[in-house]
This record gives structure tokens, C-alpha cells and sequence, in this order.
């Protein structure tokens, strides 16, 4: 029956293999595939080689890198300050962000020796600088982040468990739901990314205001102030938003998978490298 309809039957380790070496904006349909493994193995690993001495030829710049230093570039110009705040963080600043209640997040936390963790978020660091920075810069202080963050997480599609987390925020005046949908809106606008927003809730901040790509959140977004914002010392109001740079790399370039977006030794911009 085979012979007779030539279709080509792959394990499921050859079809892993397969999709993995597809471009991004590739499909195929084993049903109807009539080359053999090692022919289409062959084929899709010419391509790739070739795709990648492309990239060299014409940029050589890192999809990731260059969208931290594209977000970077768009925030300093609005007037935003570029903060970088330790990856390794004291465990205390996860209770104190109310993790320690949020059974969840909290069993997502990688911890480090018996006081340390590696930061799940970049808010933390950030109440510290808006705390520091409240004397010293003008009103409203505006400030952001783009750094690592870590998660233990068991899904799969559009989570990483070591990832790029973009954080900006103001606060003190004109810290309105206004004002934060309007940055969202001329941040997205420049990445040419669509989105929509849709109401959520989190243990952390309580209602949030989440941007949405398709069927994946892109952001959360908050309007403070909250009543932790005390155990910060913290006491004006602020808007803030996170958003997941691999995730923003992945509805920009339509990757099935979020691992084509991130740091990796098994995909360079979304191109397998296992050649
Ligand atoms: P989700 O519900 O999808 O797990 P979250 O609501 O827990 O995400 P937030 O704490 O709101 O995530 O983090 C802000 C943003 O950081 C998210 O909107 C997402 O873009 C990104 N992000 C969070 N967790 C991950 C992850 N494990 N991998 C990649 N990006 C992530
Ligand atoms: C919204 C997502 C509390 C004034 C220092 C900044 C925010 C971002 C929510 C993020 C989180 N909050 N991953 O706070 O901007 O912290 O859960 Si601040
Ligand atoms: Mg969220």
C-alpha cells in the first residue's frame, strides 16, 4: 500500500526533526510527503545553512539583542531612565512582593543558597530605584528595566523558564489608565505588533490590565498605587507594565514555538543551528 501511494511514513522523531529545521514561516503536510527523510532532511538543512550566512552577510545582529537595544532606544527617548538592578536577588524582596502569600509564583521561584533567588520580575528593583530616585529626579520620575528573569514553568508554547522581561514605569504625576495605555499603544505601534487589551487580576497587584496578541498576553499592566507600595516605601502613584521580550519576538515573527525567541544554543533568530 505504501509503495503504491509512494507517501513517505516518519517517526515521530523525524517529524521533530523536520519541524525543527522548517523556516519560521514554513509548514508541511507529512500526510502528503512523498521525499524520503534523509532527502527532505537534506534539503531543509541546505536552506538553513543558507539562511544563516544571510543573516551574516546582511546584519549579524541578534534578534533579542536587537530588540533590548530597539525598546531601549524608544524609552530614553520618551524620557524614560535605563536602570539594570541584580539578577541575583535576596529572597525577602519575593515575600515582601507578596509571592510569599501567591502559593504559585512562590513554587516558581529558583532559589539560590538559603537567601538568595534569581528574580522572577523586575518589580523589585524597581520599587528600590523609584524609592531613590523620588528626591532626586523630576516629577513624574520615569524609569524601566529590560533584563533575565527565571520561572520554573511546566507549559509550553509561550513559556520559558529563563526569559528577557522589559519593565517601565512612572510615577508621582499624570499616573493615569490613560496615560499607560497610550505608552502600550506608541510602544506596540513602533514594534508594528497588533494587540488588544482585556481586564485581569493577579495575587501581586489585584486588577490588571493585560495586552493581548492573538490568544497569548503580551503584558500586564497596572494603575497604582497599591497597598505594598508601603512595605517599599514607596507613596505617590504609578503606572507600570512587564512584557516578555521572546514574546513579543514571537508574535512579531509568527514562531509556533516561544524557544525560537530565546537565548539558546539550539536556534540562532529563530533558524535551527543543529545543521
Ligand atoms: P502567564 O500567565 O502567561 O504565565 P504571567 O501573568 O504570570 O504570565 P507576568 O507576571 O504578568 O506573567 O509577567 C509579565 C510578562 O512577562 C508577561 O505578560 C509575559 O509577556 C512575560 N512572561 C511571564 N512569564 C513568562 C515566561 N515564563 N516565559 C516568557 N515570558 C514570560
Ligand atoms: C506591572 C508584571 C510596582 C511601580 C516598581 C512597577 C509594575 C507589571 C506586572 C510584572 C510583575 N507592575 N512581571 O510595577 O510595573 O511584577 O508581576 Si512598580
Ligand atoms: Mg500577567
Amino acid at each position: 500500500q505504501q509503495a503504491k501511494s509512494k507517501k513517505t511514513e516518519f517517526t515521530p522523531l523525524q517529524k521533530n526533526r523536520i519541524l525543527s529545521l522548517l523556516g519560521p514561516g514554513e509548514m508541511i503536510s507529512f500526510s502528503k510527503e512523498k521525499r524520503s527523510f534523509a532527502e527532505l532532511e537534506s534539503t531543509l538543512t541546505i536552506q538553513r545553512k543558507k539562511d544563516i550566512r544571510e543573516m551574516y552577510e546582511d546584519s549579524r545582529e541578534n534578534l533579542l539583542g536587537k530588540l533590548e537595544r530597539t525598546i531601549t532606544e524608544f524609552f530614553v527617548d520618551m524620557g524614560f531612565l535605563e536602570v539594570k538592578s541584580p539578577i541575583l536577588i535576596p529572597f525577602e524582596y519575593m515575600e515582601r512582593m507578596g509571592v510569599g502569600e501567591d502559593k504559585k509564583l512562590s513554587e516558581q521561584i529558583f532559589r539560590v543558597g538559603d537567601n538568595m533567588c534569581l528574580r522572577p520580575m523586575l518589580a523589585p528593583g524597581l520599587y528600590n530605584h523609584l524609592r531613590k530616585f523620588d528626591n532626586v529626579l523630576p516629577d513624574p520620575v520615569r524609569i524601566f528595566e529590560i533584563g533575565p528573569c527565571y520561572r520554573k514553568e511546566s507549559d509550553g508554547n509561550s513559556h520559558l523558564e529563563e526569559f528577557t522581561m522589559l519593565n517601565f514605569c512612572q510615577m508621582g504625576s499624570n499616573c493615569t489608565r490613560d496615560e499607560l495605555e497610550y505608552l502600550i499603544k506608541e510602544l506596540l505601534d513602533f514594534l508594528g505588533i497588533e494587540f488588544e487589551i482585556a481586564e485581569d487580576s493577579c495575587m501581586v497587584y489585584g486588577d490588571t490590565i493585560d495586552v493581548m496578541h492573538k490568544k497569548m498576553e503580551l503584558s500586564s499592566a497596572v494603575v497604582g498605587p497599591v497597598p505594598m507600595d508601603m512595605d517599599w516605601g514607596v507613596d505617590k502613584p504609578w503606572i507600570g507594565a512587564g512584557f516578555g521580550l521572546e514574546r513579543l519576538l514571537k508574535a512579531k515573527h509568527d514562531f509556533k514555538n516561544i524557544k525560537r525567541a530565546a537565548r539558546s544554543e539550539s536556534y540562532y533568530n529563530g533558524i535551527s543551528i543543529n545543521l
